[in-house]
């Protein structure tokens, strides 16, 4: 029974030659403490059937799951796991961003430090397994509108007492 599967997966992949282009593929250097983590890149679809993302793993995270980031009713952000995988549309890029779609490391075993390495292996539905190397960046985290704001009232405070 397993072999039957097995014969048809590989009559059903041999059909569909998938061409998947994974480019820039990051995360973001993360603080000692903390366990979580994500990975970012561009997934080009350059075949001509639509494909999906299933899953995503690396030896660095016990646990890795497919996340999106959506803001719900009550205005916070909140993560959701893509249970069905990420679609990745024939002829388009699908991108992989803060705030948006990304590969979320539930579990890591040491934090990510500037200047690591660390493959990752993403799994498709039609396209199968593809090895990355990610690169651990200095990605600056979207806070300096608030330090922003923060000086702003700081400076009508004083103006208030002149
Ligand atoms: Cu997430």
């Amino acid at each position: 029974m397993k072999k039957l599967l097995m014969l048809s997966a590989i009559l059903l992949s041999t059909s569909a030659f998938a061409d998947i282009l994974i480019d820039n593929p990051r995360s973001r250097v993360s603080a000692p403490t903390v366990k979580v983590g994500g990975a970012f890149m561009d997934i080009t679809n350059n075949g001509k059937e639509d494909d999906v993302l299933l899953s995503a793993s690396t030896p660095r995270s016990g646990k890795t799951e497919l996340h999106n980031t959506v803001i719900d009713e009550n205005g916070v952000m909140k993560m959701r796991e893509m249970e069905n995988g990420i679609p990745i549309p024939a002829g388009e890029t699908v991108v992989l961003k803060p705030g948006s779609l990304h590969v979320m490391f539930m579990d890591l075993h040491e934090p990510f430090q500037l200047g690591q390495t660390y493959p990752l292996t993403l799994k498709f539905k039609n396209a199968g397994e593809k090895t990355v190397t990610v690169n651990v960046k200095d990605m600056p985290a979207p806070q300096q509108h608030q330090h922003n704001m923060q000086k702003d009232m700081q400076h009508d405070h004083k103006n208030m007492h002149k």
